[in-house]
């Protein structure tokens, strides 16, 4: 341990730990932009200086670290002043159209600018020439607006660092410097996954998701219009950060109550045909496993993995499921079997699902999702769209009473529930398999919530070896050892989002590794809660296989459910 003193406050720490560290530990608050507890340290916003005493220099808090017998001070006035004048000169090349933001409330640089009482007339003196890039919104998932764009680098750290996508870079020098793509390409031109993690770090509203609130608005207020909803596992456990709630804490009934006063006809639930994705999938990987052909099997319902395999693993894709997503199950499903049973015509059905991720609107526009004979999912809002939403009309969201979803597509097993933490869709699918070979239910693996995580699960004689990844980068590592031929696993999944569906790219912000550990916390609340738990005894799902569907994998399943990659 080290000794050093912060503001008068004698601390100890151990030796490593950065000043920025050490003073909130003793609760301190230094502000930071082109800090994030998640990636590397990059120093580059001065916006965290502090003064050291001892020589009456300038630090960067972020990136130095803590010396024995420092004498520190974050509130002396020439730290103060330093601090302000980097954050002014922010200010002066930055928009500063706060009210048409998306970011407007969670804004990193306006709660600073906030905190330390920056006021217009201070700013103006040093305003100059303005950027006035081209934006880039041509989505369909993610848009980009680099005149609001501060160079903190966050997005470029995440995509390299973490999802090893390496998308974003910094190009050019000085006052033209831009954070951009491979030749200034639009994002949907790329290698892009749409997972939206460079839209999580964004301090600012420079990387958003593309918005499709007008749409949905528009299809409510359309009389001929039947709207339905669908609302995604990790939503429940997320949405209620929106509206001062602690991260992870359980707000299903609230938003089925919710979504039933925004005025969609019916209130369904993802989890349902995540639940009808074991069935499918699970026999899938069954009869991989009894008829010996090729393994191991790989997940498919992350959009932002699928892209990605796209474009890097191509050579392994006939390895991968080809169960759609459950968004992607639940939306043809609605527009043949729910349209049937409730007799009203497909072509007037409205299909809107709530999503913790940026990359479902990039598959919901994918060509080959019209396999109901129409555009199967119309319109995807990301956790904050909806909370927006929420807010527009006034719903006291906290103090609304539960609510129950509807029948039909609304019924869901706790195997449904936790495939929106990484590992879920794993111990989801084991559940069945297990239970079909052996009659023997499944212990649980616990396969969340950080990484990589690997199991040897025993199913009767068999031994199946199965590994949990998310974050596109360690992905990557379990793929490459498959290419070489040395992966030992039966079954990989796979989500590109760190912590998987929990940390997607539409939830919540500030996000950081604590909330997210919170929100899987409160899906498995829910599965440990729940009556049923194992996905082939939901018996909303027995009935679509016994008046509609048949048998998993069978014709209408296959043409239904069912996809295929593109190299
Ligand atoms: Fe997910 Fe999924 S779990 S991918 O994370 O398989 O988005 O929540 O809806 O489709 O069910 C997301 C979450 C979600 C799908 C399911
Ligand atoms: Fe979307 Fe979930 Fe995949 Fe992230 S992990 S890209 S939120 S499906």
């Amino acid at each position: 341990k080290i000794t050093l003193t912060i503001d008068e406050q004698e601390i100890q720490v151990e030796e490593g730990t950065t000043i920025l560290e050490a003073a909130r530990e003793v609760g301190i608050d230094i502000p930071t932009l082109c800090y994030h507890p998640d990636l590397t340290l990059h120093g580059s916003c001065r916006v965290c200086v502090v003064e050291n005493l001892d020589n009456d220099s300038l630090v960067a808090s972020c990136v130095t670290p803590a010396a024995d017998g420092m004498n520190l001070s974050t509130r002396s006035a020439r730290a103060r002043r330093a601090r302000g004048r980097n954050v002014k000169l922010l200010l002066a090349n930055h928009p500063n159209d706060c009210l048409g933001c998306d970011r407007n409330g969670t804004c990193e640089l306006q709660d600073i600018v906030y905190k330390m009482g920056i006021r217009r007339e201070e700013i103006e003196p040093l305003e100059g020439e303005k950027r006035n890039l081209p934006l880039d919104d041509r989505g369909p998932a993610l848009k980009r607006d680099p005149n609001k764009c501060i160079l903190c680098g966050r997005c470029v750290r995440v995509c390299e660092e973490v999802q090893g996508v390496s998308a974003l870079q910094f190009s050019k020098r000085g006052f033209d410097s831009v954070v951009t793509t491979a030749f200034d390409l639009p994002q949907s031109e790329i290698n892009c996954a749409n997972c939206g993690q460079c839209a999580t770090v964004c301090p600012v509203g420079a990387i958003t998701e593309v918005s499709e609130i007008d749409k949905v608005w528009h299809a409510l207020e359309d009389p001929d219009k039947h709207v339905i909803v669908q609302t995604a596992p990790a939503i429940q456990a997320t949405i209620g950060e929106e509206f001062g709630l602690e991260a992870g804490t359980v707000v299903t009934g609230k938003l089925v109550n919710a979504l039933r006063k925004l005025g969609f006809d019916r209130v369904f639930s993802t989890e349902f045909s995540a639940d009808l994705t074991i069935m499918e999938e699970g026999y899938e990987f069954l009869d991989k496993v009894e008829n010996n052909k090729p393994l191991p099997h790989i997940t498919s319902c992350c959009p932002g993995w699928i892209k990605y395999a796209e474009h890097n693993y191509a050579d392994l894709l006939d390895n991968v499921s080809t169960a759609k997503s459950p968004q992607q199950m639940f939306s043809p499903l609605v527009k043949t079997y729910y349209a049937e049973k409730s007799d009203i015509d497909p072509a007037n059905i409205y299909t809107v699902s709530v999503m913790p991720c940026t990359a479902k609107k990039f598959e919901k526009d994918r060509e080959e999702m019209v396999d109901s004979g129409y555009k199967d999912t119309d319109a995807v809002l990301t956790t904050r769209e909806l909370a927006r939403m929420i807010k527009e009309v006034g719903i006291d969201f906290n103090n609304l009473a539960d609510d129950e979803y509807d029948e039909l597509m609304g019924k869901s097993t706790g195997a449904g529930t936790i495939f929106g933490t990484t590992g879920g869709v794993t111990e989801a699918a084991l559940r069945t398999v297990k239970e079909k070979l052996t009659g023997e239910p499944l212990e649980r693996l616990n396969l969340g919530i950080r990484g990589i995580k690997e199991a040897e699960v025993e199913i009767g004689d068999l031994v199946v070896n199965v590994a949990v990844a998310s974050g596109l980068g360690n992905a990557a590592k379990l793929l490459d050892e498959v290419r070489a031929g040395n992966s030992k696993y039966h079954w990989i999944e796979i989500m590109a989002c760190p912590h998987g569906c929990v940390g997607g790219g539409g939830q919540p912000l500030p996000v950081n590794n604590e909330k997210k550990d919170k929100r899987a916390e409160g899906l498995a609340s829910i599965d440990k809660n729940k009556y049923v738990r194992k996905s082939h005894e939901n018996p909303m799902v027995q009935k679509l296989y016994d008046d509609f569907l048949g048998e998993p994998l069978a014709d209408k399943s296959h043409k239904l459910l069912h996809t295929h990659f593109k190299a």
